[in-house]
Order: structure tokens, then sequence, then C-alpha cells
């Protein structure tokens, strides 16, 4: 009688990965003795590793979350499941865009690995966005990855039997509190995980005196702990999206949950938006500023343009709610996905400019005086938006606000 021990977790390193990716014979035996192995991690949270074979050039990622975050350390334990979370995710979001997510190989919630496609021939778009590039196809990728994973894990469309259950396996309760204190509740409080220059002590602390903003935000938080529409990503800010001039793909769904429609595009809205405000300081030109920012109101516009049409047309094709055919039901549901956007925009752009984890297009700025003025500016359109939420009522007018910033 053989014993089958499962094996227990434990922190990967750049030898022990092999022991991984070896049995999964992604690599040929030939292949396997010449293996390259970097760890490459740099986000808040995991380890990441990237194992090459030199000769034929072929890749692939392992990612493994770390018992706490990296980003603070030991002393902040969270949970392996995020693992667990991340790579069922990727796998459900392959169901509707595969061409947007990168593929997975392998997935181990015991270890809490994700073996999956190298992406190395794409860069950060938060990286690429700073250094002026601009991708034709981001605005229409964006619009369809949100618009599809949307309408495929609603109500809408799947039998509620089957929704609640998506509902409870993408329970991640630790990483939505992660959000809950640092998008939603430290910014606005005197809280110590917040981090700002003493030069914005007044326009901080006005923030945290103004009731009707407050009473704004608690709204937006109470819908982000109750309202559990669609399967979200979680996180998708501009850093969990890797691009090449014709390539878009949506990483790191480790945030994962059921949430409010309007969270995921609100939040690449507003990482468009705080680049669209840095670009004042970090274009060379004139001519190069005008052009980028031109190019990323245009690219919030078509974002909420394709995932509108996208969305209506899934929903004329495909929805099985019973109130489908009802006149008003769907543009009802748009315009309240909207709204709701609008607000949650607005709380990604004030958290990335007070709270814990900054954002490189406002920090970057090389001169301070220059940095304060658009951090200030930021402050402003982020609490603008929360407040004027109701009056905004189409995408040119939202983009209006960000241009007027
Ligand atoms: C401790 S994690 C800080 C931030 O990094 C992630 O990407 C999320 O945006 C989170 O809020
Ligand atoms: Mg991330």
């Amino acid at each position: 009688m053989s014993i089958q021990v499962k094996p227990t977790y434990e922190p990967l390193n750049e030898q022990t990965v092999l022991d991984v990716v070896k049995p999964l014979d992604f690599f040929d035996a030939v292949e396997q003795k010449s293996l390259l192995v970097k760890e490459i991690g740099d986000g808040n949270l995991n380890l990441v590793f990237h194992i090459e074979d030199p000769s034929s050039n072929k890749a692939l990622i392992v990612k493994q979350a770390l018992p706490y975050a990296k980003v603070v350390g030991e002393s902040w334990p969270l949970t392996l499941d995020r693992a667990r979370i991340e790579s069922e995710a990727l796998l459900r979001e392959a169901e509707s865009v595969p061409h947007l997510v990168p593929k997975v190989y392998y997935s181990d919630s015991t270890l809490a690995v994700t073996v999956m496609e190298d992406l190395s021939d794409h860069v950060i778009l938060r990286k690429g966005l700073i250094e002026g590039q601009t991708y034709p196809n981001l605005a229409e990728d964006i619009g369809t990855f949100t618009a599809k994973t949307a309408f495929y894990s609603s109500d809408f469309y799947l039998h509620p039997f089957e929704k609640k259950e998506q509902v409870g396996r993408f329970s991640n309760p630790e990483l939505c509190k992660i959000t809950e204190d640092l998008v939603f509740t430290d910014p606005f409080f005197n809280h110590d995980t917040n981090d700002f220059p003493a030069e914005l002590q007044n326009e901080v602390e006005k923030i945290w005196n103004d009731k009707e903003l407050l009473r704004e935000v608690a709204q937006l938080r109470y819908a982000f702990l109750t309202k559990a529409e669609i399967l979200l990503h979680g996180d998708l800010h501009s850093g969990s999206i890797f691009v090449k001039h014709d390539s878009t793909k949506v990483i790191d769904p480790e945030f994962a949950f059921y949430g409010p429609a309007g969270f995921d595009i609100a939040h690449f809205i507003a990482n468009l938006a705080l680049n669209h405000l840095s670009q004042n300081a970090h274009a060379k030109e004139p001519f190069n500023r005008e052009s980028l920012q031109t190019y990323l109101l245009q690219t919030i516009e078509k974002t909420w343009n394709t995932y509108s049409e996208t969305f209506t047309q899934l929903w004329n094709e495909k929805a099985t709610d019973p109130f489908a055919k009802t006149e008003g039901v769907l543009e009802n549901f748009l315009q309240k996905t909207f709204q709701e956007a609008i607000g949650y925009a607005g709380c990604e752009i004030i958290r990335r400019t007070i709270g814990l984890a900054h954002v490189a297009d406002l920090d970057s700025i090389p001169q301070k005086e220059v940095e304060l003025f658009y951090k200030k500016k930021a402050l402003e359109l982020g609490s603008a938006l929360i407040k004027n939420q109701e009056k905004i009522t189409n995408i040119k007018e939202l983009t209006d606000w960000i241009r007027g910033a």
C-alpha cells in the first residue's frame, strides 16, 4: 500500500519552483536541463517566477501567493485562497474572452500557485501610458472584457441556482476587506495607512470634513459590500493589464468576487483619468501631450460605448431574465451602472492619491511642486465625480470633467 502525501504549502524559490514546472511536460527533457529561472514579482502581494528555455525561447510564469501582503510584510497575514480565486477567475473569464486573458496551464490550491502563459512580449499598461505609448485596441478589448464577463456571470444570463453557486465559489472576504479599507474607508478618515505629503494636509482635511462627500462614499461602500451583481475582476487598474500594440491581456484577478456592476470599468476609467492628469507633467512636447490626452479621453469613451453595445447585444440575444424584453429595463440597468461607475472612479482616484497604494503616474512626476499641483487636481476631480454622479448622465460629460481637471 502506498501512502500519498499531499504537499504542504511553502514559499517557492528559484530552485524549488522547478519541481512544480518539470512534471507539467511544458518543457521537454532536453529543455528541462537548461531552464533559466528568475523571480520577477514587483506587485504588492505575490511571488512571480519567469522560467525560460533560452534555446527555444519557450517560457512560462509561475505565480505563488504568499501568506502575507508582500507590500507590508509578514505582519499583514493574507489568505492563500486568493490563488484559487485567481486561477478560477482566469478560467471563467477564458470562457467568454479567451483572447483577453493569459492561458492557465496548471494550478494547485495547496501550494497557492498558478502556472500560466508568459506575456514578456507585453508591457504593463501603466508603464506604457506613462511613456506616452498608445494602444489602438485597448478600448474595444476592455469594453468587451467588462461587458462579456459581466453579462455571462449575471442573473440576466445564469440560472439563479448557478449564479448563487458562483457567488459562493468566489466569496473572497479577505481581499474584499483590503478594498473596503484601502479604497472606501481609510482615505476618508485620518487613518495611519494613508500616505500623502504634508503639503496636502489642507486638501486632505477638506475631504475628511466634507459631509456630503462622505455620505456618497458611504453609499458606494455599502453597495460594494452588498451588491452581488456580477463576477468582477476586482482590481482592474492599469497595472493589471498587459499590452502590446495589438494585444491586451487582463491579469491578476485575485480580488475577484461578485460585486456591483460598475466597479471594474470605473477602475479602468479612473486610472486612465489619472494618467491623463499626469501627462501634463510627463509629456515632453505640447503636441504630444494633446494627442496623448485626446487618445486617453477617446479610449475612455470608446470603452464605455463598447461595454454598453456589447452588453446590449448579449442581452438581446441571450438574456433569460423574464423582464428582458420589457422596454426600459436594460436602459435602467446600464444607466445605474454608469452612475455608480462615476462614483467608484472618484473613490479610486482619491485613494491612489492619498491612500496606501499609489500610482506611478502621479508619484513619478519629477518636480515636487508639479507633483503636488496634480495631486491636488486629482483630489478635486475624485471629489467632484463622487458628488456629481447623478448630474453626469453620459460618457461625453464624464470625459469633459476629466479634460477640465
Ligand atoms: C495591500 S494591496 C494594495 C493594493 O494593491 C492591489 O493591487 C490592490 O489595488 C490593493 O488595494
Ligand atoms: Mg494585482
